[in-house]
């Protein structure tokens, strides 16, 4: 069988972080061939030119095809899977309210082009920032794809606050499972430990054999070292998350159809779900079933968790407003 797979941005870094372990096999396993479209701006079709290049290069032996273009209709042609990574960056000077009008430019339109051009079944993952509320502008712009198939990543997120918690239980990051990321891929979202286990046994309870203040270690240091994380990067490499991010991307699109055999995270459409608004594009504890995901539902959560629920869904809510404001949904 053959996968047509449309990444946007290819020309930047995560894109070029992706191309190649996608032609390698490694999202879709080796018995599955990729056809690659490569969609980019204009400025951008050179260095998506050169990468196409280097993939004859590799002489992937699943890769049947690569194309670059600069229209969507040709870039989303018969698409399986799409990889909206491609964003306006926020500039000097540039409001939160002008980073999300540029976007809503780039992401309505990027929605219609899916709806007429991708195959029925399509899966769309939104990398570009901000991740939730573009993707929640793609799926309002389509007719007739269900909204369940736009999808944010906060995978990187979750694989983030995994690698933490293996650092401070000296502990294999594969022995850490369940640590769901609430809400939007910002500063604001909840990494929550509240349901998690290292080999099986509670996180909470491994974490409170090595430190005296559990709740404070949370709230002052694992929080805020996984929801900036992205700015640490920023200083120590003096550029932001390229292969991290592209692997994510990756397990992300794997889980997604190949199925999950634990929870993980993803940015799905709210129906409701734990008070999130419904419409709403928020990351969830969530598996894979059958090609689709599923909300984990039924998890208790405490005032403290609750409270930071609430707070990281504000901020879609205020998103989804501003964007509203603009005329977009
Ligand atoms: P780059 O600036 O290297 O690449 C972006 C590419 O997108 C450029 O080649 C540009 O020409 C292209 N592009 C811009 N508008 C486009 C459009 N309308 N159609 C097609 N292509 C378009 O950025 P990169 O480091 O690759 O990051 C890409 C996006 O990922 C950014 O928005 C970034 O903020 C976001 N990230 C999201 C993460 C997540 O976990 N959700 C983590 C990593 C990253 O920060």
């Amino acid at each position: 069988m053959t996968t047509t797979i449309t990444i946007t941005g290819a020309g930047g870094q995560i894109g070029y972080a992706l191309l190649f372990r996608i032609a390698a096999g490694d999202m879709l396993g080796p018995d599955e061939r990729v056809r690659l479209r490569l969609l980019e701006i204009p400025q951008g079709m050179r260095a998506a030119e050169g990468a196409a290049l280097e993939l004859q290069d590799g002489a992937f032996a699943l890769l049947e095809d690569v194309e670059v273009t600069d229209a969507a209709g040709t870039g989303f042609d018969g698409c399986d899977i799409a990889l909206l990574v491609g964003a306006r960056p926020r500039g000097p000077g540039m409001e939160r309210a002008d980073l999300l009008a540029a976007n809503a430019g780039i992401f309505g339109p990027q929605g219609r082009a899916i709806a007429e051009n991708a195959s029925p079944g399509v899966r769309v993952t939104v990398v570009g920032n901000p991740a939730n509320t573009n993707a929640l502008i793609a799926a309002a712009s389509t007719d007739g794809v269900p909204a369940e198939r736009f999808t944010a990543l906060t995978r990187l997120d979750e694989n983030r606050a995994r690698a933490q918690l293996a650092l401070a239980l000296d502990a294999p990051v594969a022995s850490i499972r369940r640590v769901p990321i609430w809400g939007n891929h910002s500063a604001s979202q909840f990494p929550d430990i509240s349901h998690a286990t290292v080999d099986g046994r509670p996180v909470a309870e491994a974490l409170a054999e090595r430190m005296d203040d559990v709740p404070a270690w949370l709230e002052e240091t694992f929080i805020p070292r996984v929801a900036k994380r992205g700015a640490e990067i920023i200083e120590v490499r003096g550029s932001s998350s390229v292969a991290s991010a592209a692997n994510a991307t990756i397990e992300h699109t794997r889980d997604w159809v190949l199925g999950t055999d634990d929870w993980t995270s993803a940015g799905v459409v709210s129906h409701g779900e734990y008070g999130v608004p419904e419409g709403l594009v928020s990351s969830f504890p969530v598996r894979s079933v059958d090609g689709e995901w599923r909300i984990v539902e039924g998890l208790e959560m405490d005032a403290w968790a609750q409270r930071r629920l609430d707070a990281t869904v504000a901020e879609l809510v205020a998103e989804r407003e501003a964007v509203r404001v603009l005329g977009v949904l």
